[in-house]
């Protein structure tokens, strides 16, 4: 065995203790108080891997300036060590000494608006519906589905999760239902009304672009069962026909600081609020989904994965959206099915635990119809839309679906039109069905490591060069830990890369230049995050510490973080994740920076679900062009590996 291999098992928390000595809650919290706490790693470690970490994708001259920076940094007595000691004091403080300030720099503060930008979807595998009856049965299928999950959360009676052997903080799973992001005018904040002292009692449904409260639970506490809530559906659908209401839901998909002014505007009105309030504090939403415009085959499931990730602008589904739900079920009348999640609360493997879940759940027969009992009619929720929000809602629209806006066409020379953020999102599926992590596997290799070695591959022939590439890593083995970043831009792939196309090397040598950087990726994930902190590499999180430290004790930045190489170091071309699930979907979502792509990825035994983004505005980047080199990539790995059969000893 070349690796050590990760297995992800499941253990009841009841394993901890016998259950009967104690409550459910308070085996939660034992397994919580459990975990590790996130260490600070030591300063010189992180300051070589970071070094380390610029040499494929900087110059000699930038690289030589940086390391003379960093060992200004890092002399005795210097910044570096007093950035250092403080966070050293932050984390005897905290519980989680990243968690709040990354909650902030990665979410709340960030001003671009969540849709594209920051919340992913989710394309779950088309329903065999084609008709409004089919549309509704499932909708009430799928939430009586999350209802089941969600009882198991109430009763923390959830598996613990385990990655690399190591038991995972929990936490998240109690964070995705009953909670919302609210605009702030510097900084949102996301509200999480479960654990209050009435937890919410309703989902949010839209349809037509028009809300409804839909309790979903009897006054005994019992859940409403899918026939029950089929019928509520019903009622809901056939209040809401009308096709001209105000799309009020498109406020949230503005820019954060505009979307903070439009609603203190449209939270005035107490009719509004309490229509706002409900939305928010409700379990989650399920949109109901008008049809999408004909399209052929191929370019459906771009256009699907488009109508999750942004509705499909102000005249489709846009309207049909409350983007600031951290959890919103879409569910077409054509089988179209997915979702989108503003990221701010959970990070994807929480979600789709729900998913796999509910899917599961929704492929159960019906054994016996439950009695029709009568039940109230769900509630609308109304807006009194004043000529001030109708504006709003306006700008919205024209920034999320409209494009050209600014100067006159009649100007002598006017600009190009800016596209609209839709018009900008390239968008892209690749089912890889050639091979899935069986392949790898029999290579003794890691697949995830594989996969990344072939995004290399292909970054490389189309434009020459490494680029700097995130790739998400779990950081749950610690109490409220998200996540950190594997660099997979080595030396070594890019040795690899540039090797794989030269006649000069021989197959044998590639072999063995391919499996070397295959290794030292898995290297960077195994001995990531902080688990081994003596020889751990990734470094990314404590540099931001030592950033966010920076400017709360010193007056000016330090000069590391304001050189170039940091700069190219933190714009990320290429940012991944990979998000495996026991559904056969495909998640996505928006590149980080303009010209960048942003790759997601969910490796079955035999075959891979890929998506890839990018923006149409920037001129050097193609989604489809990256699909189809990330595939070639991938076939030309695999035959280089099954033509020397012996190198694998
Ligand atoms: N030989 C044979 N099999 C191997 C192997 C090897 N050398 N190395 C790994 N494998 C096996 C594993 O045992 C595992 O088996 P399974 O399919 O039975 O579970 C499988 O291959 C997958 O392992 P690998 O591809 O190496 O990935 P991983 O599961 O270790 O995941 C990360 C790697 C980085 C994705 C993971 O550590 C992580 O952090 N995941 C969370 C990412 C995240 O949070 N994403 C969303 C952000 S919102
Ligand atoms: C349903 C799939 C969700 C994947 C989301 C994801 O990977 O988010 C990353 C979170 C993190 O902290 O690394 C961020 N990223 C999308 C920019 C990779």
């Amino acid at each position: 065995m070349e690796d050590g291999q990760q297995k992800e098992k499941v253990k009841p928390l009841g394993f901890l203790k016998p259950s009967s000595m104690m409550t459910v809650s308070s085996r939660f919290k034992t397994h919580q108080d459990s975990l590790p706490r996130l260490p600070v790693p030591p300063l010189q470690q992180t300051l070589d891997h970071y070094l380390k970490a610029l040499q494929p994708i900087v110059s000699e001259e930038e690289w030589a300036q940086t390391k003379q920076l960093v060992e200004e940094f890092q002399t005795a007595g210097g910044v570096g060590e007093r950035l250092q000691k403080g966070l050293e004091r932050r984390a005897r403080k905290m519980e989680n000494w990243l968690s709040d300030w990354w909650l902030k720099t990665a979410y709340l503060q960030y001003r671009q608006p969540v849709v594209i930008y920051s919340s992913p979807g989710l394309v779950l595998p088309r329903q065999d519906f084609v008709d409004r009856q089919g549309q509704l049965r499932f909708a009430a299928k799928l939430i009586e589905g999350v209802l089941d999950f969600k009882a198991r959360i109430d009763h923390e009676t959830l598996p613990v999760e385990y990655l690399g052997g190591k038991p995972l903080c929990m936490n998240q799973y109690y964070q995705i239902l009953s909670s919302c992001r609210v605009p702030g005018p510097k900084q949102d904040s996301v509200t999480n009304f479960s654990k209050t002292k009435k937890p919410p009692m309703h989902i949010t449904v839209v349809h037509n672009y028009q809300f409804f409260e839909l309790d979903v639970y009897h006054s005994d506490g019992t859940p409403l069962t899918s026939d029950q809530i089929f019928t509520q559906l019903e009622k809901i659908w056939n209040s809401s026909l009308q096709t001209n209401k105000e799309p009020v839901g498109i406020l949230t998909s503005n820019h954060r600081n505009s979307w903070a002014k439009a609603y203190s505007t449209l939270i005035k009105d107490k009719v509004n609020r309490e229509s706002v309030h409900s939305i928010q504090k409700s379990i989650f939403t399920v949109c109901l989904d008008a049809p999408m415009p004909w399209v052929s085959e191929d370019v459906r499931r771009s256009q699907v994965a488009g109508q999750m990730l942004h509705g499909g602008g102000s005249k489709l589904n846009s309207g049909n959206r409350w983007f600031d739900k951290t959890l919103q079920f879409i569910v077409a009348e054509d089988g179209s099915c997915g979702l989108v999640y503003e990221h701010a609360a959970a990070e994807g493997p929480p979600i789709i635990t729900l998913v796999d879940h509910v899917i599961e759940f929704t492929k159960k027969p019906e054994l016996v119809r439950s009695p029709m009992v009568p039940l109230p009619m769900p509630k609308k929720l109304r807006f009194n839309i004043t000529p001030e929000i109708k504006s709003d809602i306006e700008k919205a629209k024209q920034n999320l679906s409209m494009a050209g806006r600014g100067c006159p066409v009649s100007a002598p020379h006017p600009p190009p039109p800016t596209p609209s953020m839709i018009q900008d999102l390239d968008i892209t599926m690749l089912m890889f069905h050639h091979f899935g992590k069986d392949f790898p596997k029999s290579e003794k290799l890691s697949p995830d490591s594989f996969i990344q070695m072939a995004l290399q591959l292909a970054y490389y022939r189309i434009y020459g060069q490494a680029c700097a590439t995130y790739e998400s890593a779990s950081l749950r083995m610690f109490h409220l830990g998200r996540t950190d970043t594997i660099r997979s831009a080595s030396m070594d792939s890019l040795t690899f890369v540039k090797a794989m196309d030269n006649p000069d090397v021989t197959e044998h040598q590639k072999v063995g230049l391919l499996r070397k950087a295959v290794q030292a990726h898995r290297a960077y994930t195994e001995q990531l995050p902080f688990l081994q902190a003596i020889r751990g590499e990734a470094f990314d999180r404590h540099l931001l510490g030592l950033k966010l430290q920076a400017i709360e004790d010193l007056v000016s930045m330090p000069d590391i973080f304001m050189d170039t190489s940091y700069a190219i170091a933190m714009h990320f071309n290429l940012s991944t994740s990979q998000v495996p699930a026991k559904t056969d979907c495909v998640m996505f979502f928006g590149p980080v920076v303009p010209d960048g792509y942003g790759v997601c990825y969910n490796p079955m035994e035999a075959h891979i679900n890929f998506s890839v983004s990018a923006y149409n505005s920037c001129a050097e980047t193609n989604a489809v062009r990256l699909a189809h080199y990330l595939e070639k990539a991938l076939l030309d790995m695999r035959a280089l590996l099954q033509s020397h059969p012996q190198a694998k000893l």
